[in-house]
């Protein structure tokens, strides 16, 4: 059994980690106060627990277990489908095609629309030389607009890797809420204390604007939040970029975020990261809390391909669009339009078209 103190609960639980392993079991995490500053404490444990009998196994045990652990069966899914992807990709033969739907199907390729996603639309186009490529990638991608009206829970918090525009989006989208509807109760909450930035500038423009801000440093100051959200009708919340190993299901977990039916998660993500470095979020970022991918640095990015992998791979709508670093004119809740006019013509929310 080993203490560890901490900024906060995420950099406690990555020392954790590093020191104890995945099988550490957590036994306190608390807010203290060391020398007259608020920090976390874990106690944790590595259980030596006696290797249980081997279980029969029978048809009920294993649909148990398949439904107890619904991560690992869509991850057992995706491998397959990417397995039948990888026999159909030699069948795509494009000169079954119209020369219209060929154009755009090599068009979306040089964009960087990934192979599974591309047989996706060659099946859907195969058998019907008439249809067009828009009716085509139309299910593929679903918008849902970042509006107080779409999104009705009380608790909207952004994650995704360190760098890729969480708070930036958070701020501003918190502040055009206010700017349109002024009467909105608003709350700001950090739980990135650790490394100092991001909580200042939350801190800042909540005091600017005249929110409410909050620091989450573990669980309790959560739970209390929670208890006080009847005072707010709309709380942002902040989330930290994730230490090595540790995956957001841990993380909410961690911070007793994962019974709140009244949160909805949104992915912020770039669009130029390599397919690799996407895996490897898709993989850290499952949960069932995530609600939306917003994407970022559209500016900056040369082609647009991901956000429709993106979309093919999780299933998840694109809520939001950022396309410049500014607090104003730089971000647009999304719509389906948005990104195709982004896919085929490179045109940004606002109208400015990428060199
Ligand atoms: N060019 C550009 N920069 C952005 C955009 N969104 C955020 N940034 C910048 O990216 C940097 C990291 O953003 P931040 O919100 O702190 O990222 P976080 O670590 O995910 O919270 C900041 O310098 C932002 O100004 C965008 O859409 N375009
Ligand atoms: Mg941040």
């Amino acid at each position: 059994m080993k203490t560890f103190k901490a900024a906060n609960s995420t950099a406690a639980f990555a020392k954790v980690k590093a020191d104890l392993g995945k099988d550490a079991v957590i036994l306190s995490n608390k807010t203290i106060t060391d020398n007259g500053c608020k920090c976390c404490e874990i106690v944790a444990a590595v259980e030596h627990s006696p290797v249980a009998p081997p279980r029969q196994v029978t048809r009920d045990s294993v649909v148990d277990d398949a439904l107890q652990d619904t991560v690992g069966w869509q991850r057992e899914w995706s491998q397959i489908k990417g397995q039948i992807m990888a026999l159909m990709k030699p069948q795509i033969d494009l000169s079954r095609l119209s020369p219209k739907q060929k154009m755009a199907m090599e068009y979306l390729e040089r964009e960087d629309v990934n192979e599974k996603v591309l047989a996706r639309i060659y099946c859907n186009l195969r058998d019907d030389p008439s249809r067009s490529i828009m009716t085509a990638l139309d299910p593929l991608l679903k918008a849902t607009p970042f509006e107080p009206m779409n999104w009705a829970n009380k608790f909207q918090a952004f994650t995704g890797p360190g760098g890729a525009g969480k708070t930036t989006s958070l701020v501003r989208l918190a502040l055009k809420i206010k700017k349109e509807k002024p009467n909105t109760r608003i709350c700001l909450a950090t739980a990135d204390g650790g490394r100092g930035k991001g909580r200042l500038v939350l801190k800042h423009y909540a005091e600017l604007s005249g929110l409410a801000f909050r620091e989450i440093i573990t669980r309790d100051d959560f739970a209390l939040l929670q208890k006080e959200s009847g005072q707010f009708d709309m709380i942002f919340v902040d989330l930290p970029g994730l230490p090595g190993k540790t995956t957001l299901e841990e993380w909410v977990h961690l911070y007793g975020m994962q019974n709140c039916p009244d949160m909805s998660m949104h992915l912020v993500l770039n669009p130029y990261y390599s397919t690799a470095q996407f895996e490897r979020f898709t993989e850290k970022y499952k949960s069932e809390q995530l609600a939306s991918v917003i994407w970022t640095k559209l500016d900056e990015a040369c082609t647009f391909g991901s956000i429709l992998n993106m979309a093919c791979a999780s299933g998840l709508p694109v809520s939001a669009l950022s396309y410049g670093a500014g607090l104003k004119n730089s971000i647009k809740a999304a719509s389906e339009e948005m990104v195709w006019r982004l896919l085929f013509m490179r045109t940004m929310p606002n109208g400015d078209i990428q060199p």
